[in-house]
């Protein structure tokens, strides 16, 4: 019998952020706080999605700081450079060419039904660019580069995410075994945090109306006076029910933030008001945010680390993708 002592390879998680602007509480529970907690369980790839950032139009100074400040902010909400690669997209070649290649095995009728691409068709009628349209032929690479196992991201990237399993079974059975057929995976909770102002659509940073959304970089009196005017249902009874997206939310919130389960929250404000619980809900969210506003403002004054710690982690990602897009292009019948 063959003696095999040699541990079994770690399960490969990727998942990226877009550099479009600061994250919200949204990205915050729906995803950086799975990534932080999958990094020493998993061999985790964690980048910044600089390249699906301009298929909205970016101004090029702006653009360059915020994707310098939200690469900061990774590492201030927990992402460590020791134990997981931190990369920036546009660093590695690879995530272009191998898009190139997927656009030319998704369909039309697919991109079509992504419904993000309708969305942000509809936001921004005046630049309905080609590479929204195939936008996820790009985050399929990103993905399938990488042969991930799994892809934590919030609700709203499920529709992708399914796309580049279908991209990656394609390929596998016109070729022969290629891809690892990624899965999709949640956080516990906070998958889909809502806006304080309209409950109904999701938390975003590009949303008109800031005072719907918490920026990680709010000040402990903004987030109060947000929650404060978070938008509630009626009725005043702080438990969660189907026709109430204002109390869902916050409750989901909080429990996101403090790891309390819904009955526990529940009992804890029996008899209380909306009054009291969004008080509660804020002061939680401003403890959990008060070292991570620390960590942010050290790492902000020493741009030579940050600046050391992408250029690390570019060549440790290529050297992945690099393998992979050879190995994609030999099949397809590339001479190279
Ligand atoms: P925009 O707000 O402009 O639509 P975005 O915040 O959705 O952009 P990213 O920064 O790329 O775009 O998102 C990073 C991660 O955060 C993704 O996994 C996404 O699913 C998750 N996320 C974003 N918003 C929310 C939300 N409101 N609730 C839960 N997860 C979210
Ligand atoms: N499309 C995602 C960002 C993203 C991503 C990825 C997420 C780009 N590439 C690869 C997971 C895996 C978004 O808009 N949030």
């Amino acid at each position: 019998m063959e003696n095999n002592t040699e541990a079994p390879r770690k399960k490969r998680v990727l998942s990226m952020s877009q550099s479009t602007g600061m994250f919200t509480l949204g990205n915050y529970l729906g995803a950086l706080k799975n990534h932080v907690a999958l990094q020493d369980e998993y061999e985790c790839f964690y980048a910044l999605a600089d390249l699906h950032a301009i298929t909205v139009r970016q101004d090029p100074a702006e653009f360059r700081k915020n994707t310098r400040n939200v690469y900061a902010m990774l590492m201030a909400v927990g992402l460590d450079p020791e134990k997981c690669v931190l990369f920036i997209q546009s660093m590695v070649p690879e995530h272009a060419q191998l898009a190139w290649i997927l656009n030319c095995y998704t369909q039309f009728g697919e991109l079509s039904r992504m419904t993000q691409f309708k969305d942000k068709s509809a936001r921004h009628a005046d630049n309905i660019n080609a590479g929204l349209f195939t936008y996820p032929c790009l985050m399929a690479a990103d993905i399938l580069l990488y042969n991930a196992d799994y892809v934590p991201v919030g609700h709203d990237q499920k529709q992708h995410v399914e796309l580049a399993r279908d991209i990656a079974e394609r390929f596998n059975n016109l070729y022969s075994p290629t891809f690892t057929v990624p899965e999709v995976m949640f956080g516990k909770a906070g998958a889909r945090v809502m806006s304080l102002q309209d409950p109904t659509k999701k938390m975003s940073k590009s949303d008109e109306n800031m005072s719907g959304t918490i920026l990680l970089t709010d000040t402990p009196e903004e987030i109060m006076k947000k929650f404060k005017r978070a938008k509630t249902d009626s009725g005043s009874e702080i438990r969660r029910g189907e026709d109430k997206p204002g109390i869902n939310n916050l409750i989901d919130i909080y429990s996101g933030v403090t790891g309390k389960s819904y009955e526990e929250i529940e009992r804890e404000f029996e008899g209380k008001g909306y009054g009291d619980f969004k008080t509660a809900v804020g002061e939680a969210v401003v403890a959990e945010l008060r070292p991570v506003q620390e960590k942010y403002a050290q790492l902000q004054k020493d741009k030579a680390y940050l600046e050391n710690c992408w250029h690390e982690a570019a060549p440790k990602a290529e050297a992945v993708a690099r393998r992979t897009l050879q190995k994609v292009m030999r099949k397809v019948g590339y001479l190279a």
